[in-house]
């Protein structure tokens, strides 16, 4: 398959702590979703074959923001900050609700959501959550079933499989993948085409 984007070329665009610093609302974009250390930002620098694009915590729950990369003037990467969190203070929580539905409510260049999940806990009552969030606004979602390098092959498809019963009639698409590894990019790739290429 041959990639139509050149998601090398993403570059950091700026970051918004608040509702009102959110890029202007032109073009498309793809925004990298889910629980806090699932590897949001880690699978944001492989797709963008970028060693520290987007910024990679040890500590959960660091990024609190909504950070834009540009691939070109019409095409971005977003990586969402991280939720699910149980050690984050109340006031926290409440401000990523805020801005996230800032940025959810009408984002008329938002063509869909990769909610990236550690395959060794899939779909927690969060994830429910922000499924249930994304379907409410129409945004499409794939599920990159991440980490898949903590299991053998046999092991991370039974999981897969597994998901994909939980989540069918949902219109979700889901594969594996390993940011660290390198491993479902093709496949990653051919989705962010798709939503993210005009037809
Ligand atoms: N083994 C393995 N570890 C991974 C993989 N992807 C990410 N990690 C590790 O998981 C940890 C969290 O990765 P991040 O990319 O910072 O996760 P995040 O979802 O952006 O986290 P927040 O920004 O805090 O929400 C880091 O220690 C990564 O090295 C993967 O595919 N395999
Ligand atoms: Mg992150």
């Amino acid at each position: 398959m041959a990639i139509k984007i050149n998601y090398e070329q993403a570059k950091f665009l700026t970051s918004a702590t608040r509702g009102n610093q959110l890029v202007e609302d032109l073009g498309a974009e793809v925004a990298f979703a889910g629980r806090s250390n699932s590897g949001k930002s880690s699978a944001l620098n492989t797709l963008s074959r970028q060693k520290a694009l987007a910024r990679i915590s040890k500590t959960p729950g660091r990024t609190q923001m909504i950070n834009f990369f540009q691939i070109d003037p019409l095409h971005r990467l977003v990586d969402l900050p991280g939720y699910g969190y149980a050690k984050v203070p109340e006031s926290t929580r409440l401000r990523w609700r805020n801005l996230m539905e800032c940025y959810f409510e009408h984002r008329e260049s938002l063509r869909g959501i990769l909610l990236i999940m550690d395959i060794r806990h899939p779909l927690t009552p969060y994830d429910w959550q922000m499924i249930e969030w994304c379907q409410y606004y129409n945004y499409e979602i794939h599920i990159l079933l991440n980490k898949a390098d903590k299991f053998r092959r046999g092991p991370a498809l039974n999981i897969l499989q597994r998901v994909q019963n939980t989540i069918k009639g949902k219109n979700i698409s889901i594969q594996t993948f390993s940011a660290t590894k390198r491993k479902g990019l093709e496949e990653a790739y051919e989705v962010l085409d798709l939503w993210l290429i005009d037809r």
